[in-house]
């Protein structure tokens, strides 16, 4: 990198701060045209943090922010601490490009002081991993491949080798599950609880909840987890025909997202007083293919098989008695819903490649003539990081 360049540590999105590295030569700009400070940084010394100014092209204060050194002039290395306004972040980012310095390409080595490319790979999706349990699956993976690339070629057959070589890149969706939030829609009749279920899946009161039919009228988009996978809950207004124009446009949006979502959790009120309401939906939307059919409200009692048996066929096997305000049954809701989607949570614990460049590597290895080629090729998988 001539320039230099920069990444944005933080994760995407609103927080109380994120963290820009500026790196390379012409940080020295950067830092000369954005930057404020009340002593100069050209007489900055690694380990140096000041309060700063970040300035627009123009000059205006764009942000009151922290600078960190980490490796002083000419070499530049620095963190502008900004508070997390992504919009903040994204001008921070164009000031940097103004200087010739150029996004970093992930893996950004030399980032952590890490042990090998694994680390500098795990640490670079990091931020992208919206769940604990992604985290931690990921900072995992790089032990599991370092163990790969010391143990396979000692214990195993060629042939044995390769079938593991082969099952390791194959498993590289599992990254994507942690990574890419399944969006799933929460479809059915008025007042059968979708937003109270929402709220108890996601764990807070996100969407409004009344005993009036038709109270949720734009679809509400939750952030929330499934077994440690990253799903975003979409309650949606119930379906059904009205001839209020509002209304009319909500159920059109609530068709609509349907199409767009990874899956779909039917949800009916079980009750009796559900009844009408369920004969209704079905009429219409018995076509629907869901990955889950939630029978709510089973407190009430439990009227699941009864309700089960006049379901579509297809349906029946997916049924599933909840209570969405005691939540009751909702753990196997989620079980049924990542199985449909085929996350399987309870498989997730094994080596399995996180990057296209493991993926190629571990693809060239099986294409290894004999056991130490084999090995020669694996070992590229924990190349030592360079700097970047
Ligand atoms: N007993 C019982 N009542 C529930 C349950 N889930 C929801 N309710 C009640 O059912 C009513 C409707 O709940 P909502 O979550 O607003 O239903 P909705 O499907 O989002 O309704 P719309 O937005 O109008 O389509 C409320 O009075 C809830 O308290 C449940 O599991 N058991
Ligand atoms: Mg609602």
């Amino acid at each position: 990198m001539p320039t230099g360049g920069y990444a944005v540590l933080t994760s995407p999105g609103p927080a109380a701060i994120a963290v820009v590295r500026i790196r390379g030569p012409h940080a020295g700009a950067f830092l000369a045209r954005y930057i404020r400070t009340r002593r100069p940084l050209t007489a900055a010394a690694a380990g140096d943090v000041r309060r700063a100014e970040l300035l627009d092209a123009d000059g205006a204060v764009l942000d009151d922010i922290v600078i960190s050194v980490h490796a002083s002039p000419p070499v530049w290395d620095v963190r502008v601490h900004l508070h997390g306004n992504p919009q903040l972040v994204r001008r921070c980012t164009e000031l940097a490009e103004t200087c010739d310095l150029r996004a970093a390409e992930a893996p950004d080595m030399g980032l952590w002081a890490v042990q090998d490319v694994l680390e500098a790979e795990a640490y670079a999706l990091l931020p992208q991993m919206p769940t604990l349990r992604g985290a931690q699956w990921l900072l995992g993976q790089t032990a599991r491949l370092r163990d790969l690339v010391t143990s396979l070629p000692k214990r195993a057959a060629l042939a044995d080798a390769c079938a593991v070589c082969r099952q390791v890149a194959a498993r590289t969706d599992i990254v994507s599950w942690f990574a890419q939030p399944l969006r799933v829609a929460l479809v059915g009749p008025v007042n059968a609880g979708k937003s109270t279920l929402a709220n108890a899946l996601a764990d807070r009161a996100a969407s409004i909840v009344s005993p009036a039919p038709g109270t949720t009228r734009d679809w509400v988009e939750i952030q929330g987890e499934a077994c440690g996978f990253p799903v975003t809950w979409l309650d949606t207004a119930g379906l059904r025909d009205s001839t209020d124009t509002l209304e009319a446009a909500s159920v059109a949006r609530s068709r609509a997202l349907l199409e767009g979502a990874d899956a779909v959790v039917v949800v009916l009120d079980g009750s009796p007083a559900g009844e009408m309401a369920r004969t209704e939906f079905l009429a219409t939307y018995a076509r629907l293919t869901p990955a889950c059919v939630a029978l709510n409200k089973c407190d009430l009692g439990d009227w699941t098989t009864a309700v089960s048996a006049a379901l579509p066929t297809r349906w029946r096997d997916r049924a599933l008695g909840i209570s969405a305000t005691c939540r009751a049954g909702l753990d196997d809701l989620c079980r049924m819903l990542l199985a449909s989607a085929g996350r399987h949570a309870d498989d997730v614990d094994v080596p399995a490649a996180y990057t296209p460049r493991q993926v190629q590597i571990l693809r060239a290895a099986v294409a290894a003539p004999d056991l130490n080629a084999l090995y020669d090729k694996l070992l590229q998988l924990g190349a030592p990081a360079a700097g970047a």
